[in-house]
């Protein structure tokens, strides 16, 4: 029941990514979906069989066009250690501190989803959010995280270097709304790539996909916000601190009424360009984590078969950029509403 109301509330493409998503690497592999970050899984406790998480995933070290023989299984992580770095990076990435962290959704958490989506028109009810990412203690060792998601002109970059390959649109589920190859969207994330090109690409820079709990963690700040900027719901606020599936997205034919119209209006209908929102910024600096377009993580997801996707998409009403709400992609096939960003452990975690 659960899983059909999330379909219906899901926008075109990702239904799509969700139906092709059957069949992903990580479900099929699942309990191979190891983690090597300590975790101390408080209330409620990860069920069993769920899967282990949050690892070092696929450091390396050096830049430049690198090969991509090595990156490991889709949302697996590898247990190696991590590269060390002797510098600050200089690429557009912001530090995150390592520590003991609380990550997850509380019982607060979800009725305060719960009435954020009910105040959106949505009518979901507890039952509807299932689990969500379930309350975990966690250790992370320092990383830095991008700034922004991979825009089309850095991805270029990597191609141009001959280090990725261009999007596949074949295997894009709805490549009607690439920003691959359009001139106008080359501050945009890019989307319609596979796990492999997004670690490729990560790897080329000497870095890598970061976890879901690096991902959470970056997005939500010791104080656990619901959202980068706090616990109010963009709808709710004045200024405008993401895209989402917004007025300006009810009136383009694509939205075909999927969700209530809202009162929050971001002026894009579809993808936006990374960093155009610095109202949005979380705790640490890191902007377009909640809305625009949502971002692979190298970790399985909880509850389903598929790796884990966290931030909320343009095609998505505002609640689905709750850092734990819960969402997830195929590994093996791009999206309009995937793209992603790169992380790489600090220095002196890995010493
Ligand atoms: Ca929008």
């Amino acid at each position: 029941m659960r899983r059909k109301q999330r379909l219906l509330a899901l926008p075109r493409g990702v239904e799509r990514g969700l139906r092709i998503g059957i069949l992903g690497i990580c479900g099929s592999v699942l309990t191979a979906c190891s983690a090597s970050t300590s975790h101390e899984p408080s209330e409620p406790a990860v069920q069993a069989g769920s899967p282990r998480r949050g690892s070092e995933a696929g450091s390396s070290q050096g830049v430049g066009a690198r090969g991509n023989s090595d990156l490991g299984e889709p949302c697996a992580a590898k247990e190696q250690p991590a590269a060390p770095r002797t510098d600050a990076p200089t690429d557009g990435m912001g530090l995150v501190p390592g520590g003991r962290v609380q990550l997850g959704a509380s019982e607060a958490d979800l009725r305060k989803l719960v009435e954020v989506s009910q105040a959106d028109g949505l009518r979901w009810s507890r039952a509807d959010l299932g689990s969500a990412t379930p309350t975990r203690q966690v250790v992370l060792a320092a990383y830095y995280l991008d700034l922004y998601p991979v825009s089309v002109k850095a991805y270029a970059r990597c191609v141009d270097a001959g280090a990725c390959t261009e999007p596949n649109m074949a295997d894009c589920s709805d490549p009607e709304f690439a920003t691959w190859g359009k001139p106008k969207y080359a501050e945009h994330p890019v989307n319609c790539v596979s796990w492999k090109q997004a670690m490729t690409y990560c790897d080329s820079r000497g870095a890598r996909l970061p976890t879901l709990d690096e991902w959470e963690f970056a997005a939500r700040g010791p104080e656990g916000r619901l959202f980068p900027w706090g616990d109010t719901p963009a709808s709710q606020l004045q200024s405008r601190v993401g895209n989402f599936a917004d007025r300006s997205f009810a009136a383009s034919p694509e939205s075909a009424g999927l969700f209530p119209v809202v009162s929050y209006d971001d002026g894009y209908a579809r993808t936006s360009p990374v960093g155009a929102f610095p109202a949005g910024a979380s705790p640490f600096g890191h902007l377009d984590m909640a809305g625009g377009i949502g971002e692979m993580t190298n970790s399985p997801n909880f509850s389903e078969r598929q790796c884990a996707r966290r931030g909320g998409s343009w095609g998505q009403p505002p609640v689905a950029a709750a850092s734990v709400f819960e969402d997830f992609y195929n590994p093996d096939y791009g999206s309009p509403h995937t793209a992603f960003r790169c992380a790489r452990t600090a220095a002196a975690a890995a010493k």
